[in-house]
């Protein structure tokens, strides 16, 4: 075969030898070329899956959290098929990715697509979300974001969703492209979240503020030589930035900025008091010091920054360049406090990696 899947899975496994030394890799070229003239697709090894899932973090161009990238755990659930069954695991995914706030990377992998036959999706963009309503003045109860899933899990028969700002939205499952989608309520048991407090005003603790633990992208393709998994939940932990500086305060997420800064007494009347800066520090302040009293794990963007740069220097040491997109590593507040905005960043892209297709319900 001479397609592009057949040179894709050649390239994969020439650098899957040649980095873990495992020889001469011609016998298994030969076999997945049997595999793929018989079939027109071939089957990763356990080995291939692992080494792909975790190669493809460490070309996340957009992660800043890439020091860790060989501690990916990797469950390998490619053999189920059912709808019911691929929500379950995803509901194992979280409660062993959670451990009880000792959060742990993780990345489930279910079927492939194959020729004319495309592998399950998940609908939601992260196993945990939170749904949005749309009052009839247009205002949003929830996560403006959520608002699309929301809408299509009501109009396949969920009633669920006590009309809460933080109500947890079901999990869509598709199984295969011509069957319709089915929601599944996630158990309880596999959600943690975290109320949150501020270190110093005992008054933040009554806003009714709280965001998930674990935050698991589940509408990313992985694709390893030439092999596309299009559902395949991963996760690490948060760093604060993206609950406290964008989450809650983006205009067109939770907007919490306005409320909080008039709670706090600042100068809301012009931009010039700094009233939003002063606000989201105290924000991310509040998540930290929540996550870190609910024992759960989250790092700092000053923390994270740093860990960063060690790993480009210790990949760079191994003689592999590090692909990175600045306008994504470089933190949503206080960039300039943090080393990585002082330096520019090779834009290569590689594979295998995480891609982002058109949703499946677009
Ligand atoms: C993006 C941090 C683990 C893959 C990001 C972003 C941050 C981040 C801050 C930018 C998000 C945004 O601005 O919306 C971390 C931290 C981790 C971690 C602190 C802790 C271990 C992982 C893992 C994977 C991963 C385990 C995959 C196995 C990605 C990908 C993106 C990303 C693919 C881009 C997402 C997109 O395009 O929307 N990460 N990450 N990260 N991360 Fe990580
Ligand atoms: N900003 C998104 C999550 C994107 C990925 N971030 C991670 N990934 N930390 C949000 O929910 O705020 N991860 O795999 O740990």
């Amino acid at each position: 075969p001479t397609g592009a899947v057949a040179r894709a899975a050649a390239d994969f496994v020439l650098r899957h030898h040649a980095e873990e030394e495992l020889g001469d890799p011609a016998p298994r070229l030969a076999e997945i070329d049997a595999e793929l003239a018989a079939t027109g697709t071939y089957t990763h090894t356990s080995r291939e899956l692992v080494f792909g899932a975790r190669v493809a973090w460490r070309n996340a161009n957009r992660c800043i959290g890439r020091l860790y990238w060989r501690s990916l755990r990797v469950r390998d659930l490619r053999h189920l098929t059912g709808a019911e069954e691929i929500a379950e695991a995803c509901a194992d995914h979280l409660r062993q990715a959670t451990t009880d706030g000792r959060i742990r990377p993780l990345i489930t992998v279910f079927a492939p697509d194959a020729p004319g036959r495309p592998g399950p999706r998940i609908w939601n963009e992260q196993l945990i979300r939170y749904a949005g309503y749309v009052q009839r003045d247009g205002h949003v109860i929830g996560d403006p974001r959520g608002v699309g899933l929301t809408e299509y899990a009501r109009a396949l028969g969920w009633r669920g969703g006590a009309g809460t700002p933080f109500d947890v939205l079901p999990l869509i499952v598709q199984r295969v492209p011509h069957e319709p989608p089915r929601w599944f309520e996630l158990p309880p048991d596999a959600i943690l979240e975290v109320p949150l407090h501020h270190p110093e005003f005992a008054w933040w603790s009554e806003l009714g503020l709280r965001w998930h633990a674990v935050p698991a992208l589940s509408n990313m393709c992985l694709e390893i030589g030439g092999i596309c998994y299009g559902a395949t939940p991963f996760n690490g932990w948060y760093m604060g930035t993206e609950i406290g500086a964008r989450n809650l305060a983006d205009t067109d997420r939770y907007n919490l900025l306005p409320y909080l800064a008039r709670r706090l007494g600042l100068d809301t009347s012009t931009d010039r008091s700094l009233w939003k800066d002063r606000a989201l520090v105290e924000l991310n302040r509040s998540v930290l010091h929540s996550f870190d009293q609910a024992g759960v794990t989250v790092s700092d963007h000053h923390t994270e920054s740093t860990r960063f740069l060690t790993h480009l220097a210790r990949e760079e040491s191994r003689g592999r360049t590090v692909g990175a997109d600045w306008s994504w590593i470089v933190p949503p507040i206080s960039g300039s406090a943090t080393p990585v905005f002082h330096r520019t960043y090779d834009t290569v892209e590689s594979t295998p990696a995480y891609v982002h297709h058109p949703d499946a319900h677009a």
